[in-house]
């Protein structure tokens, strides 16, 4: 269990989340976010869910995979805590105990989106193992980069062969994409959510005005 105390050191860093659906455009707006960081002073650690540790980015492959059999939800579900407990403990936590600011692809609202959301599992369950893992530890920040699920999947199709995830159906999208809109309703003082339908350069414009008006107070 992550000690409570660990997340009220004064001194400690910044821990932002990036969430969204496939498509979305996180990678591209987490390249900026993390150049106006760095701009601004913070040293910047970008990782990211599943993966950020060797153990982690292992875990990944196994829930990527497209050669290996369906998996039961229940045991994704466990894989993605487990690469998670690993990542916390060895990247998140110590950078962020050293002052650094933490810029994560993902996190513990894409297992409420994609395993709740998209799979089924009951919210609880899924409190449970975070409970577990995380402690009360939670980003300081989520951006939710939102967009209507056709346009996100075509802009993914472009890249080619798709992963176990990406394979899955527009309703389970949709589902996802329902389940972050409404997390980000319940907890408006962790999410920002910027409307990723436009341009690369338009989001990336909303990305940095949310951190511009956050960082003074951070
Ligand atoms: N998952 C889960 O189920 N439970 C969990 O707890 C966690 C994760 C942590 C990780 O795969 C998978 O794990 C993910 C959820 C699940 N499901 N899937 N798939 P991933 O990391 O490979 O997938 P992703 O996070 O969705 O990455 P992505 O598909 O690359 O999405 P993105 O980072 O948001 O998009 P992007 O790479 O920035 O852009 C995608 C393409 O669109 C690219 O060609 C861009 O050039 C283009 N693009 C980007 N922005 C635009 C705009 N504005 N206009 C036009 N084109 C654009």
């Amino acid at each position: 269990m992550v000690k409570k105390s660990v997340t009220d050191l004064k001194l400690r860093g910044r821990f932002i989340s990036i969430e969204g659906i496939e498509g979305a455009g996180k990678s591209t707006a987490i390249g900026v976010l993390c150049a106006y960081l760095e701009s601004q002073g913070r040293t910047v650690v970008h990782t990211r869910e599943p993966g950020g540790t060797v153990v982690g980015e292992a875990i990944r492959g196994v829930l990527l995979s497209q050669d290996l059999p369906a998996m039961h939800a229940d045991t994704e579900l466990l894989l993605m805590f487990a690469a998670r407990a690993e990542h916390l403990r060895k990247v998140i936590l110590p950078a962020l105990n050293q002052g650094k600011w933490v810029v994560c692809d993902r996190f513990t609202d894409a297992t409420y989106a994609y395993q709740g959301g998209g799979r089924g599992i009951p919210v609880s369950r899924i409190g449970l193992l975070e409970g577990w893992v995380q402690g009360e530890f939670r980003p300081d920040v989520t951006l939710l980069l939102d967009i209507d699920v056709a346009t996100g999947l075509s802009r993914t199709k472009k890249r080619g062969a798709a992963d176990r995830f990406e394979q899955e159906t527009l309703k389970f999208f949709d589902q996802v994409r329902l389940a972050y809109l409404d997390m980000a309703v319940r907890e408006p003082n962790r999410f920002y959510v910027i409307d990723a339908s436009g341009s690369p350069e338009q989001i990336n414009t909303q990305t940095i005005a949310v951190m511009e008006s956050l960082i003074a107070g951070f």
